[in-house]
């Protein structure tokens, strides 16, 4: 008999929302449960195509706008081989950020429309829960200064969180929005509830494309 396919699932938000550190916390309960599990971030900066992503983020380089998009596209779609190898071996994957990151923050930018933005990712494997960290402009703010990477200030942010409450309203993504203002433990017991459901149904559907 065939393995059953691990699950794709995807943590999103905007910067200060907690998604590092939730997506390690149920990394670890999921593998404490004994469940095949990985997680893989976007962007992944140990490809070649990362470097240049994290150079441009660290302001080491300036790239032009569209060709800084289709590099980050290119970085999620060299993964794809890997990612299907693991989905189909029954590996669940545990993903911090993906496409529609991609759409959110370059469409904050001035002058480019969603549906530009999505159109590299079109044909990516698609997730079988996305969920939406959601966390007020003001709190994050209380969480902290930002940091000195690009697109690291709250008026940024506020733009990249408006794109991701449309992009929320597509149905044929399973959004689940979580509250991250509550404790770790709190948003933690909500998003492996959502994951958990998620694993068990996954393996009876076929992987889908973005
Ligand atoms: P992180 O390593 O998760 O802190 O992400 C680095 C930064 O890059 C963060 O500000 C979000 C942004 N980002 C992530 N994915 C994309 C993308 O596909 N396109 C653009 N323009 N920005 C992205």
């Amino acid at each position: 008999m065939a393995c059953k396919r691990g699950a794709l699932i995807v943590l999103e938000g905007v910067d200060k929302a907690g998604k590092t550190t939730q997506c390690q916390k149920l990394l670890q309960a999921l593998q404490q449960s004994g469940r095949p599990v990985e997680m893989m971030r976007f962007p992944d900066r140990s490809t070649t195509i990362g470097q240049l992503i994290s150079a441009y983020l660290q302001k080491k380089s300036d790239l032009e706008d569209h060709t800084v998009h289709l590099l980050f596209s290119a970085n999620r779609w060299e993964m794809v081989p890997l990612m299907k190898k693991k989905l189909e071996q029954g590996i669940t994957l545990v993903v911090d950020r993906y496409a529609f990151s991609g759409v959110a923050f370059t469409g904050a930018k001035p002058g480019f429309c969603l549906d530009w933005c999505m159109k590299p990712d079109v044909g990516l494997p698609k997730p079988d829960l996305v969920m939406f960290l959601q966390l007020s402009p003001v709190e994050a703010a209380l969480r902290g200064q930002f940091g000195e990477e690009r697109y690291e200030t709250s008026s940024f942010q506020r733009a990249v969180q408006q794109k991701f409450e449309h992009l929320m309203k597509d149905p044929s993504i399973n959004w689940q929005v979580i509250d991250a203002s509550k404790s770790v433990d709190d948003v933690h017991k909500d998003i492996t509830t959502h994951s958990l459901n998620t694993i068990n149904t996954a393996h009876n559907l076929p992987l889908g494309e973005l």
